[in-house]
C-alpha cells in the first residue's frame, strides 16, 4: 500500500520473496552498495537492518530505505523475507502493505521443487493480488553456477500458477519479467535492473492503474508506443 505523508513524501514498499538460501539478503547487500558507488536513480537513505542468524540465514527480515534521485519525495521501503520453511507465519506479515514483489528462484536444479512451493505459499499470502494489483517480477539467481534451470522452464510453472496471460489478454503486458542474475557483488548481474523494473511498474500501477494493473486503451497505446521507440 503506497503510503503518502503529510509531507508528501510517498513511501513505496518492495518485498523479495523466495526459498531460503535463493540469495535475497545477498542481492539487498550488493544493491545497497551499487547504489552507494555509482551514480543510479537511486541512493540508500541511511543503512541497512539485517536481522539474521550465525549462519547468516535471516531470522526476522532485512529492511533498507532508498531515496529516489529524481523525485526526492519517493522512498522505497525494500524487505526481505526470511526463507526457511518454519518463518511462514512471519512472511505473512511482513507481505502486509506490499506494493511490488521480486520472486527470487535459487535457480540450481535441483532445488526446482522447492521454489515451486515457496512461489504457491506467496500466492496463498497475496490472495489473488499478484500481477493484477502486485507487479511481481522474478529473479533466477546463482546463474553463475552451472547446472541451473532457465527461464523457459520458469516460464511453465508461471502457467502452471496462473501467473502468465497469453495475448490479446489485456494483463499479457504485466507477465513478469524473468531475469537471470547472479547476488554476488563481484559477478554481479541484473541486481539493478531488476529493481528499477519493479520500482517502475509500481509506479505505474498508482499513477495510470489507481493501484491496479492499467490495461485501458489509452494507457496500452502509449506503453506500445514507448516499446517501439
Ligand atoms: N554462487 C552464488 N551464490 C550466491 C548467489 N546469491 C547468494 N549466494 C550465496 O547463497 C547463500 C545464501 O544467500 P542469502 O542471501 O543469505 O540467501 P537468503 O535468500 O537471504 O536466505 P534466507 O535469509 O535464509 O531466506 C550465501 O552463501 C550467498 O553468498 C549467487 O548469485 N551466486
Ligand atoms: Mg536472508
Amino acid at each position: 500500500m503506497v503510503r503518502f505523508t503529510a509531507d508528501h513524501r510517498v513511501y513505496i514498499k518492495i518485498l523479495y520473496w523466495g526459498m531460503g538460501g535463493s540469495g535475497k539478503t545477498t542481492i539487498v547487500d550488493t544493491l545497497f552498495r551499487l547504489t552507494n558507488e555509482q551514480n543510479l536513480e537511486i541512493e540508500p537513505s541511511g543503512n541497512l537492518t539485517k536481522i539474521a542468524m550465525a549462519s547468516g540465514s535471516t531470522l526476522y527480515f532485512d529492511r533498507g530505505i532508498f531515496q529516489s534521485k529524481k523525485t526526492r519525495k519517493v522512498f522505497y521501503h525494500v524487505y526481505t523475507v526470511a526463507g526457511q520453511s518454519r518463518f511462514s507465519p512471519l512472511r505473512k506479515k511482513i507481505y502486509k502493505g506490499t506494493d511490488g514483489v521480486i520472486f527470487v528462484v535459487d535457480a540450481q536444479t535441483h532445488l526446482f521443487e522447492d521454489n515451486i512451493e515457496s512461489l504457491k505459499e506467496l500466492k496463498k499470502v497475496a490472495k489473488g493480488d499478484l500481477i493484477k494489483e502486485t507487479p511481481i517480477l522474478i529473479m533466477l539467481n546463482k546463474k553463475d553456477l552451472t547446472e541451473t534451470i532457465n527461464g523457459s522452464e520458469f516460464e511453465q510453472i508461471l502457467r502452471d500458477e496462473g501467473l502468465w496471460y497469453d495475448p490479446p489478454h489485456r494483463l499479457a503486458i504485466w507477465n513478469p519479467i524473468i531475469y537471470e542474475s547472479c547476488a554476488l557483488y563481484n559477478k554481479q548481474k541484473n541486481i539493478y535492473r531488476s529493481f528499477n523494473e519493479c520500482a517502475r511498474r509500481t509506479g505505474i500501477y498508482q499513477i495510470y492503474g489507481n493501484g491496479t494493473a492499467p490495461v485501458n486503451d489509452d494507457f496500452l497505446k502509449n506503453e506500445k508506443k514507448v516499446k517501439e521507440s
